[in-house]
Protein backbone atom coordinates (compact mmCIF):
# COMPACT_ATOMS: atom_id res chain seq x y z
CA UNK A 1 0.00 0.00 0.00
CA UNK A 2 1.27 3.53 -0.45
CA UNK A 3 2.18 5.51 2.19
CA UNK A 4 -0.21 8.04 3.14
CA UNK A 5 1.46 10.85 5.64
CA UNK A 6 -0.52 13.21 6.70
CA UNK A 7 0.94 16.93 7.81
CA UNK A 8 0.16 16.11 11.11
CA UNK A 9 1.11 12.80 11.51
CA UNK A 10 4.66 13.82 9.64
CA UNK A 11 4.79 16.78 12.42
CA UNK A 12 3.84 14.64 15.45
CA UNK A 13 6.93 12.42 13.87
CA UNK A 14 9.16 15.32 13.76
CA UNK A 15 8.38 16.59 17.60
CA UNK A 16 8.81 12.97 18.97
CA UNK A 17 12.69 13.88 18.07
CA UNK A 18 12.48 16.41 20.57
CA UNK A 19 11.24 15.43 24.24
CA UNK A 20 11.41 18.83 25.21
CA UNK A 21 7.82 19.47 22.87
CA UNK A 22 4.94 20.06 24.67
CA UNK A 23 2.77 19.74 21.29
CA UNK A 24 2.01 23.36 20.90
CA UNK A 25 3.99 23.59 18.22
CA UNK A 26 1.88 20.90 16.37
CA UNK A 27 -1.14 22.41 17.26
CA UNK A 28 0.29 25.37 15.61
CA UNK A 29 0.78 23.41 12.38
CA UNK A 30 -2.71 22.30 12.60
CA UNK A 31 -4.48 25.79 12.84
CA UNK A 32 -2.08 27.13 9.91
CA UNK A 33 -3.74 23.72 7.78
CA UNK A 34 -6.97 24.50 8.86
CA UNK A 35 -6.43 28.03 7.99
CA UNK A 36 -5.15 27.46 4.71
CA UNK A 37 -7.74 25.31 3.67
CA UNK A 38 -10.43 27.73 4.03
CA UNK A 39 -8.58 30.59 2.10
CA UNK A 40 -8.02 27.94 -0.58
CA UNK A 41 -11.69 27.30 -0.94
CA UNK A 42 -12.61 30.66 -0.98
CA UNK A 43 -9.88 31.63 -3.91
CA UNK A 44 -11.45 29.12 -5.44
CA UNK A 45 -14.89 30.64 -5.30
CA UNK A 46 -13.10 34.07 -6.44
CA UNK A 47 -14.46 33.81 -10.16
CA UNK A 48 -17.68 32.95 -8.99
CA UNK A 49 -18.07 35.25 -6.06
CA UNK A 50 -17.18 37.74 -8.22
CA UNK A 51 -19.90 36.99 -10.84
CA UNK A 52 -22.02 36.55 -7.81
CA UNK A 53 -21.12 40.06 -6.29
CA UNK A 54 -18.61 42.26 -6.99
CA UNK A 55 -15.93 42.72 -3.94
CA UNK A 56 -16.97 45.23 -1.67
CA UNK A 57 -20.83 44.94 -2.26
CA UNK A 58 -23.30 42.49 -1.51
CA UNK A 59 -23.70 39.09 -3.30
CA UNK A 60 -27.43 37.63 -4.55
CA UNK A 61 -27.26 35.52 -1.58
CA UNK A 62 -26.91 38.86 0.49
CA UNK A 63 -23.17 37.91 1.55
CA UNK A 64 -20.83 40.69 1.95
CA UNK A 65 -18.23 39.89 -0.49
CA UNK A 66 -14.70 40.60 0.70
CA UNK A 67 -11.48 41.35 -0.42
CA UNK A 68 -9.56 37.81 -0.59
CA UNK A 69 -6.85 39.30 1.40
CA UNK A 70 -8.98 40.66 3.97
CA UNK A 71 -10.60 37.33 4.23
CA UNK A 72 -6.93 35.46 4.10
CA UNK A 73 -5.73 37.95 7.29
CA UNK A 74 -9.31 37.38 9.13
CA UNK A 75 -8.91 33.62 8.48
CA UNK A 76 -5.54 33.04 9.94
CA UNK A 77 -6.27 35.76 12.80
CA UNK A 78 -9.35 34.17 13.41
CA UNK A 79 -8.37 30.03 13.94
CA UNK A 80 -4.89 31.22 15.06
CA UNK A 81 -5.14 33.56 17.76
CA UNK A 82 -7.60 31.62 20.02
CA UNK A 83 -5.09 28.50 19.65
CA UNK A 84 -3.03 29.03 23.27
CA UNK A 85 0.32 29.02 21.48
CA UNK A 86 0.95 32.23 20.31
CA UNK A 87 2.06 35.59 21.88
CA UNK A 88 1.55 37.99 19.21
CA UNK A 89 1.21 37.65 15.21
CA UNK A 90 2.15 40.50 12.77
CA UNK A 91 1.06 40.61 9.07
CA UNK A 92 1.86 42.51 5.58
CA UNK A 93 -1.94 43.92 6.40
CA UNK A 94 -1.82 45.39 9.77
CA UNK A 95 0.13 48.42 11.22
CA UNK A 96 1.34 46.67 14.53
CA UNK A 97 1.25 44.02 16.84
CA UNK A 98 -1.90 41.75 16.65
CA UNK A 99 -2.84 40.87 19.97
CA UNK A 100 -4.04 37.76 21.27
CA UNK A 101 -7.32 37.98 22.73
CA UNK A 102 -6.96 38.81 26.91
CA UNK A 103 -9.26 35.53 27.64
CA UNK A 104 -6.77 33.50 25.80
CA UNK A 105 -3.60 32.22 27.35
CA UNK A 106 -0.36 33.66 25.88
CA UNK A 107 1.87 31.03 24.10
CA UNK A 108 5.82 31.46 23.25
CA UNK A 109 5.14 31.76 19.39
CA UNK A 110 5.43 34.84 17.46
CA UNK A 111 4.14 34.35 14.25
CA UNK A 112 4.58 36.97 10.92
CA UNK A 113 2.76 36.27 7.75
CA UNK A 114 1.43 37.84 4.35
CA UNK A 115 -1.98 36.55 4.49
CA UNK A 116 -2.33 36.39 0.91
CA UNK A 117 0.84 37.15 -1.22
CA UNK A 118 0.49 38.40 -4.84
CA UNK A 119 -3.08 39.16 -4.24
CA UNK A 120 -3.20 41.47 -7.16
CA UNK A 121 -3.35 38.67 -9.86
CA UNK A 122 -6.27 36.91 -8.34
CA UNK A 123 -8.60 38.22 -11.44
CA UNK A 124 -6.07 36.68 -13.85
CA UNK A 125 -6.36 33.22 -11.89
CA UNK A 126 -2.76 33.14 -11.06
CA UNK A 127 -1.52 31.13 -7.99
CA UNK A 128 -0.87 33.33 -4.95
CA UNK A 129 -0.18 32.41 -1.32
CA UNK A 130 0.34 32.84 2.18
CA UNK A 131 3.94 32.91 3.54
CA UNK A 132 4.63 33.06 7.18
CA UNK A 133 7.27 32.78 10.09
CA UNK A 134 7.58 31.79 13.44
CA UNK A 135 9.58 32.71 15.84
CA UNK A 136 9.88 32.56 19.97
CA UNK A 137 9.42 35.36 22.37
CA UNK A 138 12.64 35.72 23.94
CA UNK A 139 11.97 37.51 27.63
CA UNK A 140 8.92 37.03 29.68
CA UNK A 141 5.52 35.65 29.57
CA UNK A 142 2.40 37.53 27.92
CA UNK A 143 1.90 39.58 25.39
CA UNK A 144 4.38 40.48 22.48
CA UNK A 145 5.56 44.07 21.62
CA UNK A 146 6.93 44.74 17.97
CA UNK A 147 10.28 44.63 19.88
CA UNK A 148 9.74 40.79 20.05
CA UNK A 149 9.88 40.21 16.97
CA UNK A 150 12.99 41.91 16.18
CA UNK A 151 14.67 38.83 15.14
CA UNK A 152 16.87 37.66 12.66
CA UNK A 153 15.49 35.09 10.01
CA UNK A 154 18.09 32.86 12.03
CA UNK A 155 16.54 32.96 15.26
CA UNK A 156 13.32 30.85 13.24
CA UNK A 157 12.22 28.02 14.39
CA UNK A 158 10.29 27.19 11.49
CA UNK A 159 8.97 28.95 8.00
CA UNK A 160 6.84 28.06 5.43
CA UNK A 161 4.26 29.08 2.53
CA UNK A 162 0.66 27.78 0.99
CA UNK A 163 0.35 27.88 -2.17
CA UNK A 164 -3.35 27.78 -3.59
CA UNK A 165 -2.61 27.07 -7.50
CA UNK A 166 -4.47 24.28 -9.69
CA UNK A 167 -3.96 22.21 -6.11
CA UNK A 168 -3.23 24.11 -2.54
CA UNK A 169 0.13 22.92 -1.41
CA UNK A 170 1.94 23.59 1.86
CA UNK A 171 5.71 23.70 2.60
CA UNK A 172 7.49 24.31 5.05
CA UNK A 173 11.16 24.17 7.15
CA UNK A 174 11.39 23.35 10.81
CA UNK A 175 15.41 23.07 10.01
CA UNK A 176 15.32 19.72 9.26
CA UNK A 177 15.05 20.07 5.45
CA UNK A 178 12.06 20.96 3.77
CA UNK A 179 8.83 19.19 3.37
CA UNK A 180 5.77 20.07 0.53
CA UNK A 181 2.55 18.44 1.15
CA UNK A 182 -0.36 18.50 -1.43
CA UNK A 183 -4.12 18.98 -0.22
CA UNK A 184 -5.89 16.02 -0.99
CA UNK A 185 -9.80 17.77 -1.41
CA UNK A 186 -11.29 14.62 -1.19
CA UNK A 187 -10.29 13.45 2.26
CA UNK A 188 -9.46 17.85 3.15
CA UNK A 189 -5.68 16.05 3.87
CA UNK A 190 -2.53 17.71 3.55
CA UNK A 191 -0.35 14.67 2.27
CA UNK A 192 3.47 14.98 2.03
CA UNK A 193 4.15 14.88 -1.48
CA UNK A 194 7.31 15.97 -1.92
CA UNK A 195 9.98 14.74 1.10
CA UNK A 196 13.14 16.85 1.72
CA UNK A 197 12.95 18.75 -1.30
CA UNK A 198 16.95 20.11 -2.77
CA UNK A 199 17.16 22.79 -5.22
CA UNK A 200 19.77 21.94 -7.89
CA UNK A 201 22.79 23.64 -7.42
CA UNK A 202 22.73 26.01 -10.27
CA UNK A 203 19.79 26.64 -12.72
CA UNK A 204 18.69 27.83 -15.65
CA UNK A 205 16.16 30.32 -14.80
CA UNK A 206 15.73 33.90 -13.72
CA UNK A 207 12.63 35.56 -12.58
CA UNK A 208 12.84 39.28 -12.16
CA UNK A 209 10.73 42.35 -13.37
CA UNK A 210 12.99 43.67 -16.34
CA UNK A 211 10.51 46.23 -16.84
CA UNK A 212 12.66 48.12 -14.19
CA UNK A 213 15.66 47.43 -16.08
CA UNK A 214 16.28 51.31 -16.55
CA UNK A 215 16.20 51.93 -12.63
CA UNK A 216 18.98 49.18 -11.86
CA UNK A 217 22.33 50.15 -10.74
CA UNK A 218 24.90 49.07 -13.00
CA UNK A 219 25.76 45.50 -11.40
CA UNK A 220 22.61 44.20 -11.72
CA UNK A 221 22.32 45.25 -15.48
CA UNK A 222 25.43 43.29 -16.37
CA UNK A 223 24.46 40.24 -14.24
CA UNK A 224 21.84 40.57 -16.71
CA UNK A 225 23.12 40.76 -19.71
CA UNK A 226 25.66 38.07 -18.27
CA UNK A 227 23.09 35.38 -17.86
CA UNK A 228 21.54 36.23 -21.51
CA UNK A 229 25.03 35.39 -23.06
CA UNK A 230 24.99 32.51 -25.41
CA UNK A 231 27.69 29.89 -23.39
CA UNK A 232 27.03 26.21 -23.68
CA UNK A 233 29.58 25.40 -21.04
CA UNK A 234 27.93 27.44 -18.32
CA UNK A 235 24.35 27.03 -19.69
CA UNK A 236 23.66 30.48 -20.19
CA UNK A 237 21.78 31.41 -21.87
CA UNK A 238 19.15 31.47 -19.17
CA UNK A 239 15.10 31.40 -19.62
CA UNK A 240 13.12 34.48 -18.26
CA UNK A 241 10.22 33.24 -16.18
CA UNK A 242 8.36 35.68 -14.09
CA UNK A 243 5.01 35.74 -12.71
CA UNK A 244 4.81 38.39 -9.90
CA UNK A 245 3.29 36.24 -7.54
CA UNK A 246 6.89 35.96 -5.04
CA UNK A 247 5.30 32.33 -3.63
CA UNK A 248 4.65 30.96 -7.68
CA UNK A 249 8.02 32.23 -8.49
CA UNK A 250 9.80 30.89 -5.71
CA UNK A 251 7.86 27.52 -5.69
CA UNK A 252 9.02 27.05 -9.35
CA UNK A 253 12.08 28.31 -8.85
CA UNK A 254 12.57 26.22 -5.45
CA UNK A 255 12.18 22.84 -7.40
CA UNK A 256 13.49 23.26 -10.85
CA UNK A 257 16.23 25.17 -9.75
CA UNK A 258 16.98 29.31 -10.68
CA UNK A 259 17.25 32.71 -9.41
CA UNK A 260 14.89 35.12 -8.39
CA UNK A 261 15.62 38.69 -7.35
CA UNK A 262 13.65 41.79 -6.25
CA UNK A 263 16.79 44.43 -5.82
CA UNK A 264 16.56 47.96 -4.81
CA UNK A 265 15.66 50.24 -7.65
CA UNK A 266 15.76 53.82 -8.49
CA UNK A 267 12.12 53.95 -7.27
CA UNK A 268 12.42 51.05 -4.52
CA UNK A 269 15.75 52.22 -2.53
CA UNK A 270 15.76 49.50 -0.24
CA UNK A 271 13.78 46.99 -2.77
CA UNK A 272 10.05 46.30 -2.33
CA UNK A 273 9.85 43.13 -0.48
CA UNK A 274 9.43 42.80 2.93
CA UNK A 275 11.58 40.90 5.85
CA UNK A 276 9.57 39.04 8.21
CA UNK A 277 6.99 37.65 6.14
CA UNK A 278 8.55 37.58 2.59
CA UNK A 279 12.16 37.35 2.62
CA UNK A 280 13.22 35.83 5.97
CA UNK A 281 10.83 32.66 5.59
CA UNK A 282 11.36 32.01 2.31
CA UNK A 283 15.21 32.21 2.89
CA UNK A 284 15.44 29.93 5.86
CA UNK A 285 13.68 27.24 3.20
CA UNK A 286 16.18 27.91 0.41
CA UNK A 287 18.72 27.44 2.43
CA UNK A 288 17.39 24.19 4.31
CA UNK A 289 16.62 23.16 0.33
CA UNK A 290 20.86 23.59 -0.25
CA UNK A 291 20.05 26.86 -1.98
CA UNK A 292 21.28 30.63 -0.91
CA UNK A 293 19.59 34.01 -0.04
CA UNK A 294 21.23 37.64 0.13
CA UNK A 295 20.21 41.12 0.01
CA UNK A 296 22.67 41.51 -3.19
CA UNK A 297 25.85 40.95 -0.24
CA UNK A 298 24.57 40.22 3.17
CA UNK A 299 22.74 37.15 3.91
CA UNK A 300 18.86 37.14 4.15
CA UNK A 301 18.76 34.92 7.38
CA UNK A 302 21.55 37.48 9.20
CA UNK A 303 19.75 40.71 8.71
CA UNK A 304 17.98 41.92 11.98
CA UNK A 305 14.44 43.58 11.58
CA UNK A 306 14.11 47.25 12.49
CA UNK A 307 10.70 47.96 12.11
CA UNK A 308 7.64 45.12 11.25
CA UNK A 309 7.49 46.02 7.72
CA UNK A 310 11.18 46.30 7.13
CA UNK A 311 12.01 45.96 3.33
CA UNK A 312 14.92 44.36 1.94
CA UNK A 313 16.37 43.33 -1.46
CA UNK A 314 16.03 39.91 -2.21
CA UNK A 315 18.14 37.26 -4.18
CA UNK A 316 17.15 34.16 -3.66
CA UNK A 317 17.75 30.37 -5.33
CA UNK A 318 20.03 27.97 -6.34
CA UNK A 319 23.57 28.74 -4.08
CA UNK A 320 25.87 29.60 -7.09
CA UNK A 321 23.40 31.43 -8.90
CA UNK A 322 23.18 33.74 -6.01
CA UNK A 323 26.93 33.46 -5.89
CA UNK A 324 27.32 34.75 -9.29
CA UNK A 325 25.03 37.68 -8.31
CA UNK A 326 26.95 38.17 -5.77
CA UNK A 327 30.13 38.31 -7.51
CA UNK A 328 28.63 41.08 -10.21
CA UNK A 329 27.35 43.18 -7.02
CA UNK A 330 31.03 43.16 -5.78
CA UNK A 331 32.98 43.68 -9.13
CA UNK A 332 30.31 46.84 -10.13
CA UNK A 333 29.70 47.98 -6.67
CA UNK A 334 26.01 47.64 -6.63
P1 LIG B 1 2.21 42.34 -2.40
O1 LIG B 1 2.66 41.80 -1.08
O2 LIG B 1 1.64 43.74 -2.33
O3 LIG B 1 1.31 41.36 -3.14
O4 LIG B 1 3.53 42.56 -3.26
C1 LIG B 1 4.42 41.52 -3.33
C2 LIG B 1 4.47 41.03 -4.74
C3 LIG B 1 5.17 39.72 -4.85
O5 LIG B 1 4.28 38.66 -4.85
C4 LIG B 1 5.90 39.84 -6.17
O6 LIG B 1 7.09 39.10 -6.16
C5 LIG B 1 6.15 41.30 -6.31
O7 LIG B 1 5.23 41.95 -5.48
C6 LIG B 1 5.97 41.78 -7.70
O8 LIG B 1 6.26 43.15 -7.78
P2 LIG B 1 6.35 43.90 -9.18
O9 LIG B 1 4.96 44.00 -9.69
O10 LIG B 1 6.95 45.22 -8.85
O11 LIG B 1 7.24 43.08 -10.07
MG1 LIG C 1 3.28 40.29 -0.18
Amino acid sequence: MTEYITLSRFIIEEQRKHPEATGEFSSLFTDIATASKIVYREVNRAGIAEILGGTGSVNVFGEEVQKLDEFALKTFIGVLSRGGYLAGMASEETASVIKIPDDVPKGKYLFAFDPLDGSSNIDVNVSVGTIFGIWKKKDGDGDATEEDFMQPGSEMVAAGYVIYGSSAMLVYTTGQGVHGFTLDPSVGEFILSHHDIKIPEKGKIYSANEGYYNRWSEAIRKFVEYIKEEDKGTGRPYSARYIGSLVSDFHRNLLKGGIFFYPADAKHPKGKLRLLYEAAPLSFIIEQAGGAATDGRRRILDIVPESLHHRTPLVIGSKRDVETFGEFMEKYGG
